[in-house]
């Protein structure tokens, strides 16, 4: 099983500023924690970061064919970006759409997200360990949705 791993725009900040929103984790760590889980998985993992969008609609269009599940964070582009769920819905690999903090409990421009509708699930709340769930789910559904 090889998954993908995108982190979407100002994530690499993680664990250098806002710590009392997105913990104190940095996203070298988080990648390491995910890399050893996936390690005891069995499963290959790649990680990749960017802050454009159009970046992150071309890693997802090469994930098909390379990838069988992708993990997402796509940031701020959770909330305005068309093109990452067109991109999401084309590859149509399962996804889970991950969030350090919960979407839900903060402002109502972040209630929305347009990628929800074309992943497979998303979790949202559980900080750096969100990811580690995300790799969890993929591994009970066998990889499917
Ligand atoms: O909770 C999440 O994971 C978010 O996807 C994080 C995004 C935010 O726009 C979404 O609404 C929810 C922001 C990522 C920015 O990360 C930073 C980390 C440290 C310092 C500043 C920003």
């Amino acid at each position: 099983m090889r998954i993908l791993v995108i982190h979407g725009p100002n994530l690499n900040l993680l664990g250098e500023r806002e710590p009392e929103v997105y913990g104190s984790t940095t996203l070298g760590e988080i990648d390491e924690r995910l890399r050893k889980r996936a390690e005891e998985l069995g499963f290959e993992i790649t990680t990749f970061q960017s802050n454009h969008e159009g970046e992150i609609v071309d890693r997802i269009a090469e994930a098909r064919g390379g990838a069988d599940a992708i993990i997402i964070n796509p940031g701020a582009y959770t909330h305005t970006s068309v093109a990452i769920r067109d991109a999401l819905a084309a590859v149509g690999l399962p996804t889970v759409e991950v969030h350090l903090s919960n979407i839900y409990a903060r402002e109502a421009f972040r209630h929305t997200s347009l990628v929800a509708p074309v992943v497979t699930g998303q979790i949202s709340g559980f900080g750096a360990n969100s990811y580690l769930l995300a790799l969890e789910a993929i591994s009970l559904s066998g990889g499917g949705r």
